[in-house]
């Protein structure tokens, strides 16, 4: 039985009516997965007739991370949304961020439910979660994705749940559930490995806030990642030589360590060279977000066990995974975010994180978020916390784009998610800088040298050359000139001749 106790089961339509202009609602989903799905439909159709009249419904939307073509694709469209927080990922509400239309706080995952237990989100009016299961005593049994729903369900004043028949009822044999206290009634986590469980395997809602249950039968709209290019091959054969001489030098265990990886292209070839490296021995993962790649790696051994909180896996494949939960139950943990993206986790766990930048500069600083320092790309996600607290840190990104138009090595960056002082190593096609110890004019040679594309290094060697002299050289007139070059003349460096170039 999927819905236990006799709660209200209106149409979606009349379950949205409650839903009022200006109310904070919060979504279950971390990325696609996990998502709500009928709410957010029923409520862009319903913002469209009311628009259509001329009266204003516009929404605050918070969810555990990015939910695009589930939550912001809709409500965009029918420009339903007024405030977004933590972290989105579409284009059509990209486009209204930058053009101030929505007002974004990209925030860091795991800050997002003390946030809201403390406050500063205001009043949570309504909260919308995906389930297999809700009990006539409020145990909720959450599905693909944990995210922030376990705290969204406590706070807010009114809940909507979405019972989704495609999940696996045994999702809550994954489920480890706990909510952080207030401070300063924090207790320790005791956490000594990825598959820990320290909490309970449903979220829990006071059954007298539910205002509807909804039924469906929809798989997460996951798409299908891109098989890695050759420059993201390259950049995994690097980042594999590294761990493997980390090894080697004995500063990584012959168990290995548990590996963080971000989403995306990169992510994805990295981790599919660490899986067919006969020399890396089979590994476990604390992570956010468990991807397609990594259920192939898991079912040959290569992956032993992964703590996360979101399966981030296509239909087809995550039906492998409900099809064998026998195997996969046992070797998967599911987390809230303040639990995943845990600070003292993941310095505990001693963590290898790997993620994405857009650019960084010739120091170590690096932006995976905002464009020429003013567009919003996506957000910070947990990038940040996972690199702040991990044992290595590590930013990927190729070492050009937009056919040569773009460095991804500058002076300087514009806006700055990862500083220099938490990132130490950074990689591209071009190669690996490993920073650690070295002082600022190490870092900028070492950078240059190894990571940055041939048809930028002299101009970057002569940018440090001409600068000012102090603890970091920079010239204040010039740190910038790459970012206007391209914002003037769709170019950084209008006069290089990019014809033989191949991204
Ligand atoms: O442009 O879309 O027009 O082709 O930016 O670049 O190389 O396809 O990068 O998809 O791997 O994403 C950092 C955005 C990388 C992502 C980022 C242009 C480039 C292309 C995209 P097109 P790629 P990816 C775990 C941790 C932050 C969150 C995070 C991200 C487009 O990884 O959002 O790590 N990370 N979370 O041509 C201008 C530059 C550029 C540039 C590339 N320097 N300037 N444009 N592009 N470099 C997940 C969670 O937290 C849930």
């Amino acid at each position: 039985m999927s819905i236990v106790g006799s709660y209200p089961k209106p149409s979606p339509e009349e379950a949205v009516s409650h839903i009022f202009h200006g109310a904070t609602v919060a979504f279950s989903g971390f990325t696609n997965a996990g998502a709500a799905k009928i709410v957010p439909r029923a409520l862009a159709a319903r913002a469209r007739a009311v628009h259509e009249k001329g009266d204003p419904l516009k929404i605050r939307v918070l969810t555990g991370a990015s939910s695009g073509e589930s939550i912001d694709e809709p409500l965009a469209q029918a420009q339903a949304i007024s405030y977004r927080a933590p972290y989105q990922s579409g284009p059509r509400l990209r486009k209204q961020i930058n053009s101030q239309e929505v007002e974004y706080v990209d925030m860091h995952l795991s800050h997002l439910p003390q946030t809201v237990l403390s406050g500063f989100q205001g009043r949570l009016d309504f909260a919308v979660v995906e389930a297999t299961e809700i009990t006539s005593d409020g145990r909720v049994y959450l599905t693909s994705s944990i995210g922030a729903s376990p705290t969204y369900l406590k706070y807010a004043d009114k809940v909507i749940i979405e019972i989704n028949h495609h999940h696996s009822p045994r999702l809550r044999e994954m489920t480890d559930i706990l909510i952080m206290a207030r401070p300063p009634h924090r207790s320790p986590l005791p956490l000594h490995d990825p598959l820990t469980k320290v909490g309970y395997p449903y979220a829990v809602v006071d059954p007298r806030k539910v205002i509807a249950v909804l039924e469906t039968d929809e798989p997460d709209r996951v798409p299908k990642f891109t098989a890695g290019d050759p420059r993201s091959h390259k950049i995994a054969e690097h980042v594999v030589r590294f761990l493997l001489d980390e090894m080697l030098a004995g500063r990584i265990p012959n168990e290995f360590l548990p590996l963080q990886a971000g989403v995306g292209n990169v992510a994805n070839s990295v981790m599919a060279a660490l899986g067919e490296n006969p020399y890396i021995p089979p590994f476990k993962m604390y992570t956010e977000v468990f991807q397609d790649s990594l259920v192939d790696l898991m079912q040959n051994g290569k992956v032993l066990a992964a703590s996360t909180t979101a399966l981030t896996i296509t239909p087809e494949v995550l039906g492998r995974i409900y099809a064998n939960m026998d195997y996969f139950v046992s070797k998967i943990v599911l987390r809230p975010q303040e639990i995943s993206n845990h600070p003292g986790a993941i310095r505990r766990l001693g963590v290898i994180s790997m993620n994405t930048a857009l650019e960084f500069d010739i120091y170590g600083n690096v932006n995976s978020s905002h464009l020429y320092g003013t567009d919003i790309m996506n957000g910070i996600g947990g990038s940040a916390e996972f690199t702040r607290n991990s044992y290595l840190s590590l930013f990927m990104c190729p070492s050009i784009a937009k056919g040569g138009r773009i460095s991804s090595v500058v002076p300087m960056c514009p806006h700055i998610d990862n500083n220099e002082h938490s990132v130490q190593v950074v990689v591209t096609d071009r190669g690996l800088a490993d920073l650690r110890g070295l002082g600022p004019m190490q870092r900028a040679r070492t950078i240059i040298e190894k990571c940055a594309h041939p048809l930028y290094k002299d101009y970057l060697y002569r940018y440090i050359e001409k600068s000012r002299i102090g603890h970091i050289r920079h010239n204040l007139e010039d740190c910038f000139e790459l970012h206007s070059n391209l914002m003037d003349h769709g170019a950084m460096l209008p006069d290089l001749d990019l014809s033989g170039v191949t991204e």
